[in-house]
């Protein structure tokens, strides 16, 4: 195996024999394989799109392939195996689709388009060999990788809103190109350049589209306190970022005696209209993923995990532990959709009623739910308070969180920021900072969390309306500094998104990503001014002296 594509891998340069995510090799190779797979169906599907002929299966399946690739979303061997032999088929029907048509296939010599699947044991022989190491260049490889997490992230988002029911074609046809383009050797630096800033383009429409199927299906996000004590019911504990699973659970656990607690990326359901009416949504348990092993065990009722981030599970708890969706670990109960969508969450309600309530690990309240709608609500107060100076700079500190010590990087830099400033935040890496007494500044909270990472978008209309607001030119002359935290691919696409908004020195930690050569690294900088973390003091010196 060779894996790069999270802040954590190995060494700062990948993992090459079990991943620190806890992904075996076997796994590893076979979601190489997986995306190999889907290149072979996009060479085909772009050739019929040119033909007239769409098909919302293979979209689909392409989407939910690459999502399962996610860091640490999916550690099922054979889940992947099934997966590539139903990729196959998909490719072959597109195949023999397009023979006898007039279709030019371009690539369609290539090995992603013709290769045949064996017994499983050839699969994994097959799948050592087509993994990221097989590109020599090391900037191609570079170029090639960016280009696939982005897609990997954008392919989420897509998901998400497509279960509610959103697509949008460009995005599908955009994924299908870039997956195609990283098995075209004529494609060099400059092209892939090119199309990884396309990416970015896509990373903003389909983080719209998601931010549309969620405002429109559940109501904007209103300014919310969310509790993080327990009650005295048993609970079921919803984990990860599908808000239809959330919906779903609740309406099944309504009346039943078991209350439901958020964790980690599942905070932000407490912030919407439609999920507020659940009395016994009761609050949120736990901090941000990577702490699971210790939170999930004193929970003491089940756990579903809609979406990653999943952490191989403990003997103390993995007979509570549910996945769903495109999440899957071995020997964990899944619970799959039936035809028409729906998923019957009833073992994990009636599990609830045998367990004890949750114990106590924290008391209080948190305050999120600053999405777009609702800062734009405060758009006179917060403009006020930027014209007298009372807010003199605004943080993005969005992204990811992680086990890594230097992480409290992020802690410490929330901690001393000046007290005439506001941190703008969404997605995990929130739990750094959001349990800090940081205040408000006349009544804005200083930490404003708009929701989980996809919710970033917010952050972006937040920055474009005070541009306008303020009549400035380029989103880079208002007082916001971008410090982001990063971990897995969503964060990909989200970087992406910003660099193609135009939005210039972001600093990017606890590390960059290792899958950036020195060079491409040098076009980020050179272009847009992306740097690394140095030390608080040093970087909150810099910070405050671009205002
Ligand atoms: Fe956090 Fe993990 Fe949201 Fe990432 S829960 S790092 O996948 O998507 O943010
Ligand atoms: Fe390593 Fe991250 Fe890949 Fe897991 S996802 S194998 S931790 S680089």
């Amino acid at each position: 195996m060779f894996c790069f594509q999270c802040q954590e891998a190995a060494k700062g340069t990948g993992c090459t024999i079990q991943g620190v995510c806890g992904k075996t090799s076997e796994v590893a190779n076979l979601q190489d394989l997986l995306l190999y797979t889907l290149k072979g169906i996009s060479i085909y599907a772009i050739q019929g799109r040119e033909l007239g002929l769409t098909d919302l299966a293979t979209e689909r399946f392409i989407a939910e392939s690459m999502f399962a690739t996610i860091t640490n979303a999916n550690f099922d061997r054979e889940g992947f195996i099934v997966r590539v032999r139903e990729g196959i088929a998909l490719r072959n029907q597109w195949k023999s689709r397009l023979d006898g048509t007039e279709a030019t296939i371009p690539l369609g010599a290539h090995d992603a388009a013709l290769w045949t699947p064996g017994t499983d044991a050839e699969l994994e022989a097959k799948a050592a060999n087509i993994g990221v190491l097989s590109t020599g260049d090391e900037d191609i490889r570079s170029l090639r990788e960016l280009l696939t997490y982005g897609l990997k992230g954008m392919a989420a988002y897509m998901e998400h809103a497509a279960v509610l029911g959103y697509h949008e074609d460009s995005v599908h046809v955009f994924m299908e190109k870039g997956l195609a383009a990283t098995l075209d050797n004529d494609l060099g630096v400059a092209e892939l350049i090119a199309l990884v800033m396309e990416c970015g383009k896509f990373g903003v429409d389909v983080m719209a589209l998601l931010d549309r199927a969620n405002t429109t299906t559940y109501g904007n996000p209103e300014i919310t306190k969310v509790n993080i004590g327990v009650g005295s019911r048993p609970g079921i504990l919803i984990s990860g970022h599908d808000l239809l699973d959330m919906e779903e659970l609740l309406k099944q656990t309504e009346g039943t005696g078991v209350d439901v607690y958020t964790h980690s990326e599942m905070l932000p359901g407490h912030y919407y209209p439609a999920f507020k009416k659940y009395d016994h949504l009761v609050g949120n348990y736990g901090n941000a993923w990577w702490k699971q092993t210790e939170e999930f065990a004193s929970f003491n009722g089940p756990i579903l995990m809609t979406t990653n981030c999943i952490v191989p599970p403990k003997d103390s708890y993995v007979d509570r532990l549910y996945t769903t969706g495109h999440t899957g670990y071995p020997g964990v109960k899944h619970i799959p959709a039936g035809a028409d969508g729906a998923k019957d969450f009833s073992a994990l309600v009636e599990q609830a009623k045998r367990c004890a309530a949750p114990t106590e690990i924290e008391t209080g309240e948190i305050i999120g739910g600053f999405a777009h709608a609702a800062v734009i609500g405060l758009a006179d107060q917060v403009v006020d308070a930027v014209k007298t100076g009372a807010i003199k700079q605004f943080f993005v500190m969005a992204g990811c969180d992680g086990r890594m010590k230097s992480r409290d990087y992020y802690t410490d830099f929330a901690s001393e920021l000046p007290e005439d400033t506001v941190i703008l935040t969404a997605g995990c890496a929130k739990y750094k900072y959001n349990k800090l007494e940081l205040g408000s500044i006349g009544g804005i909270p200083r930490v404003l969390d708009a929701g989980q990472c996809n919710d970033s978008y917010s952050l972006v209309v937040i920055a474009m309306k005070l541009k306008e607001v303020f009549g400035l030119e380029d989103i880079n002359e208002l007082p916001i500094s971008y410090n982001i935290a990063w971990y897995e691919q969503k964060a990909v696409i989200v970087l992406l998104a910003l660099l193609h908004l135009g939005v210039k020195n972001i600093h990017l930690g606890p590390t960059l990503p290792a899958f950036l050569s020195p060079n491409v690294a040098k076009v980020l900088v050179d272009n847009f001014g992306i740097s690394g973390i140095g030390s608080v003091e040093e970087d909150m010196k810099q910070f405050m002296a671009v205002v």
